[in-house]
């Protein structure tokens, strides 16, 4: 047998890159949660892959911007510590977004986004091995994709660059071949069935996340957190689990509720179902709407989020 080799990539880039939807797709199940809104994950999480000797960690990060509030802070800060931890750094580009100039602006072809910039600049600072993987190949031009793989390559040194879909799975095989044989040479640090570390009652605060980002809007998303408060193990092989969902004003309240009750209840029976299936048996879940008019400002969520809390 060839000697084993472990290391720890963190998967790094702008907010909505596609970032927690490749690290599902490279381990092969949902470790992560994703949304169509920036700024989903808050919090660095881990997802193990096998690849032949070799065990590889990836680590996806919270997506990268100018940090205003306190929260934003913790991200990103939690995003550039994976980074400095980390063995690799695989910078990961929304091919489609970058090829319409960041945003959704316009800008020349041979121009990057401010942000893509930005996050170069900080980038070339580090040391540590780097890759370019441009992401979402499924919706851009072959020629263009080439145009803006060369930009990026002429703006900092990267060892390889990937093109992919997290979505499809187009290019993940090559990705994960190539990055095994850029481990070094070392034990593995968790058994080789592992996929996760994150506890299951954590998981099951961020699926519950997952579907208010997906049914809430403009501020609201932002505005919330999700904690598990209690699970507890039924004879009959379920769990009862209960949820606290943190809102900063009583008008949050009232739309996380809805009319009737309509918008809790789908997202509790959207939740539930998820976590079921995460918990491998029925779940029984209660979900407590509660406002906090100064959570993003309380260290208790942040301990609990797994995030460092920033001074100042
Ligand atoms: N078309 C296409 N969409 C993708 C691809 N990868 C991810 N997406 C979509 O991009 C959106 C953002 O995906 P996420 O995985 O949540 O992005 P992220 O980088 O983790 O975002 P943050 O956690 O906010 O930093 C979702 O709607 C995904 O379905 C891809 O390869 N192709
Ligand atoms: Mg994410």
């Amino acid at each position: 047998m060839s000697e084993t080799s472990c290391g720890f990539v963190a998967l790094i880039g702008a907010p909505n890159a596609g970032k927690s939807t490749l690290l599902n797709a490279l381990v092969g199940a949902k470790v992560a949660i994703v949304s169509r809104k920036a700024q989903t994950t808050r919090a660095p999480v881990r997802g193990i892959v096998m690849e032949g000797a070799a065990q590889i960690i990836f680590v996806d990060t919270p997506g990268l911007f100018a940090p205003k509030r306190r929260l934003d802070h913790a991200m990103t800060a939690s995003a550039w510590q994976s980074a400095d931890d980390s063995d690799l750094l695989a910078l990961l580009i929304d091919a489609r977004a970058e090829l319409r100039g960041g945003d959704g602006a316009e800008t020349q072809d041979s121009a990057l986004s401010e942000q893509t910039e930005t996050i170069l600049r900080r980038l070339g600072e580090s040391k540590r091995p780097k890759v370019l993987v441009l992401n979402k190949i499924d919706s851009v031009d072959r020629p263009a994709l080439l145009g803006l793989s060369a930009r990026l390559n002429a703006r900092l040194k990267f060892d390889e660059t990937f093109m992919v879909s997290a979505l499809t799975g187009d290019g993940l095989a090559t990705l994960r071949e190539r990055l095994g044989r850029l481990m070094k040479p070392g034990p593995w640090l968790y058994p080789e069935d592992q996929i996760s570390v994150t506890p299951l009652r954590s998981l099951a605060a961020e699926i519950t996340r997952e579907k208010l980002f997906e049914r809430l809007h403009d501020e609201l998303p932002y505005q919330t957190t999700v904690e598990t408060d209690e699970w507890k193990q039924l004879p009959d092989g379920s769990a009862r689990i209960e949820q606290t969902i943190f809102v900063t004003r009583d008008s949050h309240k009232k739309i996380v509720i809805g009319e009737g009750g309509r918008t809790l209840k789908a997202i509790g029976t959207a939740a539930r179902k998820e976590i079921a299936e995460a918990n491998e048996a029925p779940v029984h879940l209660f979900l407590f709407v509660k406002v906090r008019e100064n959570w993003t400002d309380d260290p208790e969520r942040y301990r609990a989020m797994g995030l460092e809390f920033p001074k100042g």
